[in-house]
């Protein structure tokens, strides 16, 4: 999550309105059969599960998105990462598997490298391209360098470009400073690797749930991002916290972390203050969102984790951390999969008697505080997808002519802030119908 954080976003900004009839939107039907239907066009007005019937053209097509963005270091756009994403969820959507191309030549957004990737699965069973690709040094070192805590895919490029392939290449080299989360991030670079369960997700939200009623009674924590969209395994733990009195929220982080702090449970933690200001959302800082949080990675004792989860008994193998997820390779974080195989040869810089020691695992968790007027929209900005997002705003945006952002949907034909109390009314101000957090899988 930290990542995109710093980066700015590249969403297309409000256009002044001109045109003050509001668009229907397009049939946004579930598609119910095998039944030729037409895909809305966009993501938000569909339903997109996390099991789909396209799996075997997603995983390609979602190799293809993430090796964009790695190519595209320090240009504007994403827009080719960007177009295989759009393609994959076109196919997620579909309520059958596809068996031929022209089919998907009808769909929305699928160009035409996309089709010729979907081509070449539907005629040989696989992508030569997305082969090579996946197969490739650049690709696996990117994976392997993005998939240390607090590396961007800028400072993964800068290193393979200066000829580093491996985790001891980064940590052996004196003329590297790296920033303190870089360090700790190669540090726990295994623990961090190995996907947070729902169990973990779980155990984290309600050690911080206790703290947190314990210093202001009526306050919530809740478990969003993926595990609230229904994945079993995620990256990190994101949690909501609020209370539905606006302002009581106050001061409530930086004592909930003391806490936590006196307890040794953080490895790690760096807090950023609510920048929000309604009046100044300049081009310049746009970025997801200005709410109170704080990354951290927490040191999760591994004696709360059960047995069956087999992490108490497995030796520190990134092998044994692959097998611990899951057999879905959906439902894996795409870094957590490769990075682990290509740190195989790396495990070394644990020295066994620390792993030894080591009676935690590192999570990473953030917490976020949004105040009870903001609460919805920030409910639907950290559930995500990150691209079910994206799809919201520019659909607010396009055919609604309002702008939605984590904190605030405001109203351009209007001129008016429109007040959400639940994500249903979110929903219903832009005229969509409700969809449920494990029908925003895009
Ligand atoms: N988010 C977003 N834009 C981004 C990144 C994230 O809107 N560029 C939102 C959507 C999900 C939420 O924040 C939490 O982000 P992550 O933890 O990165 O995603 P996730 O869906 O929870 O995935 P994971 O299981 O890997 O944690
Ligand atoms: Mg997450």
């Amino acid at each position: 999550t930290m990542e995109w954080f710093t980066k700015s976003m590249e969403e297309k900004q409000p256009v002044p309105c001109t045109d003050h009839l509001r668009l229907k939107p397009a049939q946004a039907a579930v598609p119910v059969s095998t039944e030729k239907m037409t895909l809305p066009k966009h993501e938000c007005q569909r339903i997109t599960r996390l099991k789909h019937h396209n799996h075997r053209f997603t995983t390609a097509l979602e190799v293809l998105e993430e090796h964009a963005g790695y190519l595209q270091v320090g240009q504007k756009t994403d827009s080719r990462a960007r177009a295989f994403r759009r393609a994959a969820c076109s196919l997620k959507a579909l309520p059958h598997p596809l068996t031929n191309v022209e089919e998907a030549r009808t769909l929305p957004h699928v160009g035409t490298h996309s089709l010729s990737v979907i081509q070449d699965i539907l005629e040989d069973g696989y992508s030569q391209e997305v082969q090579d690709i996946s197969d490739g040094d650049f690709y696996g070192t990117m994976q392997l360098f993005t998939g240390i805590f607090g590396v961007g895919s800028a400072t993964a490029r800068k290193w393979y470009e200066r000829g580093f392939r491996t985790l001891d290449d980064i940590r052996n080299d004196s003329t590297l400073s790296l920033k303190k989360d870089q360090t700790i991030g190669l540090e726990l670079y295994q623990d961090l690797n190995t996907p947070v369960t729902l169990a973990e997700a779980d155990i984290i939200q309600e050690m911080v749930r206790a703290e947190v009623q314990k210093l202001l009674p009526g306050a919530t924590v809740v478990l969003t991002g993926g595990f609230r969209r229904g994945k079993t395994k995620g990256h990190d733990v994101d949690l909501l916290i609020s209370h539905p009195t606006e302002g009581k929220e106050t001061g409530l982080l930086s004592a909930v972390l003391a806490k936590l702090r006196e307890k040794d449970l953080l490895a790690y933690e760096t807090t950023s203050a609510n920048t929000y200001d309604p009046s100044s959302v300049s081009r310049k800082e746009y970025t997801l969102d200005h709410f109170e949080r704080c990354f951290s990675i927490f040191k999760l004792d591994k004696s709360l984790i059960s047995s069956n989860q087999n992490t108490k008994q497995a030796p520190p193998s990134p092998v044994g951390a692959v097998q611990q997820g899951s057999s879905r390779p959906d439902l894996l974080h795409h870094k957590d999969k490769v990075s682990l195989e290509r740190a195989g040869g790396t495990a070394s810089f644990l020295d066994e008697e620390k792993t030894e020691e080591k009676t935690w695992i590192g999570r990473r968790v953030d917490l976020i505080i949004a105040p009870a007027s903001q609460y919805a929209y920030a409910l639907v900005g950290w559930t995500g997808s990150k691209h079910f997002n994206r799809s919201l705003r520019l659909y607010a945006d396009n055919e609604m002519n309002m702008k939605l952002t984590n904190h605030v949907l405001y109203d351009s034909v209007k001129n008016q802030y429109l007040p959400a109390s639940s994500e249903e009314d979110v929903f219903l101000h832009l005229q969509l119908p409700y969809r449920e957090p494990a029908e925003r899988n895009c």
